[in-house]
């Protein structure tokens, strides 16, 4: 039996993946690669420094651990994509077509490749977007996210390489922090609250996005990977969907809990990015397809990640 490769092994979607995999396959057929260093509590893993640009590296890692599935996570997130666009493009739409060049070479049983609603724009309709709908983004980001759905979808059709994914909303966790994206205001907003300092949010109060919470997305990302290939009308664009909300509405749900805590709003950069994207996502079709349901309302959300960060008890 092969091993399931993890890229960008140790961001924030990485380090929840780790333990679901481990439980599913075993650590020994777990490997685990990244351009940042392992975490001690991952040592007893196959851990490999890995830059998805190196498309030789990347293929001898392959074929040296017997991969048959690839749950390919290495990418540069939004906002550090405005930052550095050219590295994005690299790592993004590159590093894509290596892992799915690898992928066909090395007849690799199944690829995941999450998505975003970064794919979306002013053009897409505001509200319940479905699937196919417009998309023109402007962040190198969504530029290359799309390439990585076009890329995934071209892959499925023309080499039969079993290609999948799904459009993740901003996610909120609290294992591992989330790095360079334009939704990681919610996370921070957490971290402020418990220790109890006043938190200066880079979005305005008004600007509502589509969110999840980790476990969710977790579980999508596994009910997609063990779906049924003839079930699957889409491939690596399915949206998924939990809550919406607004910076001000996640504000006044922390405060209801913890009753001193505030907020001020002074928008950057990350703004432009944030009003490119729907409020809401119409997650039906993966619902029909492979069952897709989200278990966490944005209370649930908010009273668990309170008690696991040890701010407030329910
Ligand atoms: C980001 O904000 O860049 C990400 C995303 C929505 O894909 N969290």
């Amino acid at each position: 039996m092969g091993t399931t490769l993890i890229t960008g092994a140790y961001g924030q979607v990485g380090q929840e993946l780790i333990p679901i995999l481990t439980r599913k396959f075993g650590m020994d057929r777990v490997v685990l690669a990244d351009i940042v260093k392992a975490p001690e509590k991952f040592s007893k893993y196959s851990n490999h420094n890995l830059d998805v640009t190196d498309r030789e590296k990347l293929e001898k890692l392959m074929s040296d651990h017997d991969v048959e599935y690839i749950f390919h996570l290495a990418a540069i997130l939004s906002a550090s994509g405005e930052k550095n666009p050219g590295k994005a493009f690299l790592t993004n739409a590159i590093g894509t077509h290596n892992i799915l060049e690898a992928a066909r070479e090395l007849s690799v049983k199944r690829v995941m490749i999450p998505s975003t609603i970064g794919v979306f724009s002013r053009e897409t309709p505001r509200r319940n977007v479905p699937v196919n709908t417009v998309m023109k983004p402007r962040t190198m980001y969504g530029i290359t996210k799309v390439t990585g759905e076009m890329l995934g979808n071209y892959y499925f059709q023309k080499f039969g390489l079993d290609v999948r994914g799904l459009r993740f909303p901003g996610l909120i966790s609290y294992t591992a922090p989330p790095g360079g994206g334009t939704t990681d205001y919610s996370v921070e907003m957490f971290h402020y609250a418990v220790r109890r300092e006043k938190y200066s949010c880079y979005i305005a109060r008004d600007t509502v996005l589509p969110m999840m919470y980790m476990p969710d997305a977790m579980g999508a990302m596994m009910a997609l990977f063990d779906a049924d290939l003839q079930r699957l009308r889409f491939h690596s664009d399915y949206n998924i969907s939990a809550f919406s909300f607004s910076p001000a509405e996640l504000e006044a749900a922390i405060r209801k809990r913890i009753p001193d805590f505030t907020v001020t709003y002074a928008p950057d950069y990350r703004q432009e990015i944030a009003e490119e994207w729907p409020e809401t996502i119409d997650s039906s079709e993966a619902a029909r397809d492979w069952g897709f349901r989200a278990e966490y309302s944005m209370d649930s959300m908010v009273d668990d990640m309170l008690l696991n960060l040890g701010g407030v008890r329910r």
